[in-house]
């Protein structure tokens, strides 16, 4: 049977034209669907901090699988476990447009987080037992955000579940954004995210209000570590579809080659994906990196890189 929560659209509505009254009604609907637990003390938070370290480390000596890694320029991202395709790389935009990668086309949930994220989740009782299958990393500069979004419904369960490493930060719901220069409205609600702190998210302030990250909120750099639970039929794409997608994505980057020369490939084309393709080590040094940073930098649900998505509608997926 078809779970109802997944087939409800997400109620967009935009709240700085609220009443007072409409807004507290918002309220009272948002704040039952958000817990914030303080479950990592100071000690904890700076061992994560330095796993954190490790991955970056290795995103940048370009040794992983080619969509754990998504970077812009104030904010990067490493999937885990799952990812997903949205942003640039959806071919047709639109609510339940997103898609998984094939299996094994992203690595897997470090050790680290399982050790000291997942099971601890678990050990409060914050979520069942093996239940968790993807691990997001977000890791923000100063001025880095995410625009309003809800998670796509068809992809993950509920709860969403953060935590806040670096620094503290706020999490907004029913904000708007506009571009150039980048702006938001004022949040219906602003939960604080603090260091250490786990948010966890369900029922109406998950589905039917977009949740984001303000630039002003991020004054430090920040990380959040978001693990969820993908839907086991959650819709995949193919391996034909991959390597459409990989195809696409490689010939995008040899055309935004700023210096209008030859830009090397940064891997081979992706073919029928029964051993998914790896970052290679940079052939070139630094300018492989600058491949790995063109390429993946190509997320429109979140505006880090101003610069280029200062005209990008807020996502509703
Ligand atoms: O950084 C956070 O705490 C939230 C990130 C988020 O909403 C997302 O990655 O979908």
């Amino acid at each position: 049977m078809v779970d109802q929560e997944r087939i409800l659209t997400p109620n967009q509505k935009v709240h700085d034209n609220l009443s007072p009254e409409e807004r507290f009604e918002e309220l009272k609907k948002i704040h039952p669907g958000i817990q914030t637990v303080k479950l990592f003390d100071s000690e904890v938070c700076v061992k994560l901090e330095e796993k954190v370290e490790k991955v970056k480390a290795k995103a940048l000596k370009g040794l992983y699988k080619r969509f754990t890694v998504d970077k812009a320029p104030l904010r990067n991202k490493y999937f885990f476990g799952e990812g997903y395709t949205y942003g640039d790389q959806l071919e047709q935009k639109g609510e339940r447009k997103e898609r998984l990668f094939p299996e094994g086309a992203i690595d897997p949930i470090p050790s680290w987080v399982k050790k000291y994220i997942i099971k601890p989740l678990e050990k409060e009782g914050l979520v069942p037992e093996n239940w968790i299958n993807s691990a997001v990393i977000n890791d923000y500069l100063p001025g880095g955000c995410i625009v309003s979004h809800v998670d796509p419904i068809h992809i993950f369960d509920r709860p969403i579940v953060s935590i806040s490493l670096f620094s503290d930060c706020a999490l907004s719901f029913g904000c708007k954004f506009s571009f150039r220069p980048i702006r938001t409205s004022k949040p219906l609600l602003s939960v604080p995210l603090r260091r250490g702190c786990v948010c966890l998210m369900s029922g109406y302030a998950a589905n039917e209000v977009t949740h984001c990250i303000r630039p002003e909120d991020v004054t430090e750099r920040r990380v959040a570590i978001i693990v969820r639970r993908v839907f086991p039929d959650a819709p995949r794409l193919t391996s034909q579809q991959y390597d459409a997608l990989c195809e696409r994505l490689d010939r995008k980057a040899s055309q935004v080659d700023g210096r209008g020369g030859f830009k090397p490939p940064i891997q081979q084309p992706a073919r029928g994906l029964k051993r998914p393709l790896e970052y290679s080590k940079p052939p070139f040094g630094a300018i492989g990196q600058q491949q790995l940073s063109d390429v993946s930098s190509s997320s429109d649900d979140d505006v880090s890189e101003h610069r280029k998505d200062c005209n990008k509608k807020p996502k509703v997926s």
